[in-house]
């Protein structure tokens, strides 16, 4: 299996495309989207080409590829002009270790929920891999909005091969579980 992880789009069409481009490429089986879709949020400036009506049209057309976690700028309209389901959390297994997929502004590197191994989360805007002596902590970091100096960034789970790249295909950092 072939995920392609995006996080916190925030309604930016420009980025969308990009995201677009890279899935035409990649060829994933499944795209998981950490949250943060449509809405920019009050702490951030508009983004490039903001059009949250656009990306709803753009992801619609993956809906049967699309798995999408709620973020908090989400709300219950959001849903309703999505094609795809919202949901809360994702879990998977991959290599027999228990991996978590979230937001980020409930269960982070800060408050880690029981029984997991891999936390995949977004939220902060900054991407990176962490490993404690018996977890891992992903972020993806932000498709349209990356902060501290971090790329624009999205994460590549092929089988048991985890790797952030930056939004032109070179890779930023990898795990493999
Ligand atoms: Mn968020």
């Amino acid at each position: 299996m072939k995920y392609l992880v995006f996080s916190d789009i925030h309604g930016s069409f420009y980025y969308a495309k990009i995201m677009e481009s890279i899935i035409k490429k990649e060829k994933p089986n499944k795209i998981i989207l950490l949250g943060d879709l449509y809405y920019h949020g009050p702490r951030n400036p508009l983004p490039v080409e903001y059009n949250p009506k656009e990306v709803a049209n753009l992801l619609n057309q993956y809906q049967d590829k699309i798995i999408a976690i709620k973020g908090n700028c989400d709300a219950e309209v959001d849903q309703m002009i999505s094609l795809f389901k919202i949901k809360n959390h994702l879990k998977l297994t991959i290599n027999n270790k228990k991996v978590m997929f979230t937001h980020g502004h409930k269960y982070n590197i800060d408050n880690v929920p029981s029984d997991v191994d891999v936390l995949v989360y977004g939220h902060f805007h900054t991407c990176f891999i962490k490993k404690t002596d018996d977890k891992i902590f992903i972020n993806a970091g932000s498709i349209t909005y990356p902060k501290d100096n971090t790329p624009h960034s999205y994460l590549i789970i092929d089988k048991n091969i985890l790797t952030i790249k930056d939004i032109e295909g070179l890779a930023i950092d990898q795990i493999i579980l």
